[in-house]
């Protein structure tokens, strides 16, 4: 796109939006401070890097889609994430799940993983200057065939998984120490069951103790950040899943813990932008997965809707940006990988850039004095401003293609890069 065209339209966005009061500079400069995690998994549909003979059992995670160009080795998944920070405004960070390993082809079971399987991931991110977020894998193993893992009335299995989530944590927490960066450290579990259960209330107890465990071990906050993430129902666990959103809201509110709410994770007519404001009275943190629901799949590419915009907006009219970690949590296979990545983390990004872009005082003061009409017209105008006039000025400013620029780049990507790998 034409520089001066950029600029051109970025100094009337910047004078529209002078005489609402709001300064776009500002906004910008808010907006840097959002960092995204992204999550490592969409560049391979969530296989990972245990070697082939590791068995991968089902449960948990279904990925569709065949669309070639999947990375398949630690060095292609590291070219595509750089790929993606090469086309995104602002500093991000790197959300790894413990499969994600570089285990140098050979079976390390997942009880016994350690620090020097993640040592190349950190020199990597500390060359790439970003920070680490960590996620133990507690699916696609034979012990999640049967639906339960850390809930699990298998001894064997349960104590298998406690085993793998306390090294997870270790290890998140050496990350941390070696960034000087806390690494945020989320447990989803996919324990659940596709018919109606009788015994929920066993199952909940065994999941409450096995956490208390986990977290038994304390580690410095500036490290480590522990959290964990609830579910409405998945595929195999469509009447029960353990880990509720009543069950982790209350085990991270009684343990101070971090809550992650994915906004796949619900009902479709609940709405995670609601639930910031009463969860963030009696926590300090939370994470938020960002995704978007259809129907019953959790995880499409995010876009920039109704969702994510009044996630961002009750973020930033809350003053939480500090006290709140943002993280996308979704895969597609069935399109180009790495433009799913841009698309996503640019949706995420104008979504906060509109919420730092509007007058919130004002609204507020409509609201106090009752004129709600006034409320309503004002926030239905602010979608006609040129909120996107900012953002092109953003990614020209960060030096990343501006607008469907973006979209060549990723198509030359494909042709060079992805259609070459077998
Ligand atoms: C699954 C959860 C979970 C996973 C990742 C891969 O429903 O959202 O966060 O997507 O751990
Ligand atoms: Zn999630």
């Amino acid at each position: 796109m034409n520089k001066e065209l950029i600029e051109k339209a970025y100094s009337i966005a910047k004078e529209q939006y002078a005489n609402l009061g709001i300064d776009t500079e500002k906004a910008i400069e808010q907006l840097k401070k959002v960092k995204i995690s992204l999550h490592c998994w969409q560049a391979d549909d969530v296989g990972g890097f245990e070697t082939p003979d590791a068995a991968l059992g089902g449960g948990g995670i279904q990925v569709t889609g065949n669309y070639p160009g999947k990375a398949k080795t630690i060095a292609q998944l590291r070219q595509d994430i750089e790929k993606v920070l090469s086309l995104v405004p602002g500093r991000q960070r790197i959300n790894l799940h413990a499969i994600y390993g570089d285990f140098q082809n050979e079976r390390v079971e997942r009880d016994q993983i350690e620090i020097n399987h993640f040592q190349s991931w950190i020199n990597w991110a500390k060359k790439n200057n970003l920070g680490i977020d960590f996620n133990p894998t507690c699916f696609s193993h034979p012990y999640a065939d049967d639906g339960f893992t850390l809930s699990s009335k298998n001894e064997t299995h349960r104590r298998f998984w406690i085993e793998h989530v306390k090294r997870c944590r270790k290890i998140a927490a050496e990350i941390g120490k070696q960034l000087n960066n806390s690494v945020v450290h989320n447990i989803w579990i996919p324990d659940g069951s596709k018919d109606t259960p009788v015994d929920r209330f066993t199952h909940r107890t065994i999941l409450r103790q096995s956490l208390d465990e986990i977290f038994a071990v304390e580690y410095p906050k500036e490290f480590l950040k522990d959290s964990v993430e609830c579910k409405l129902f998945g595929i195999g666990s469509e009447s029960m899943v353990v880990g509720s959103h009543e069950f982790y809201m209350g085990y991270a509110i009684k343990n101070n813990k971090l809550l992650c709410l994915d906004n796949g994770h619900f009902h479709p007519t609940e709405q995670v932008g609601d639930k910031i404001s009463s969860i963030l009275q009696y926590l300090d943190e939370i994470l938020l997965h960002v995704s978007r629901g259809v129907r019953w799949d959790s995880d499409h590419v995010v876009t920039f809707n109704d969702e994510i915009l009044l996630i961002a907006q009750e973020i930033v009219r809350a003053g939480a940006v500090n006290r709140v970690h943002i993280a996308l949590d979704y895969f597609d296979g069935s399109i180009n990988r790495i433009g799913a990545y841009v698309t996503g983390v640019r949706a995420a990004q104008l979504a906060f850039l509109y919420a730092f872009l509007e007058p919130t005082d004002t609204l507020k003061k409509m609201e106090e004095e009752n004129r709600n009409f006034e409320r309503l017209a004002l926030l239905e105008l602010l979608k006609t401003k040129p909120f996107g006039a900012v953002y092109d000025y953003y990614c020209l400013a960060g030096n990343v293609p501006v607008g469907e620029d973006y979209i060549a780049e990723i198509k030359k990507y494909e042709t060079e890069v992805l259609t070459n790998r077998k």
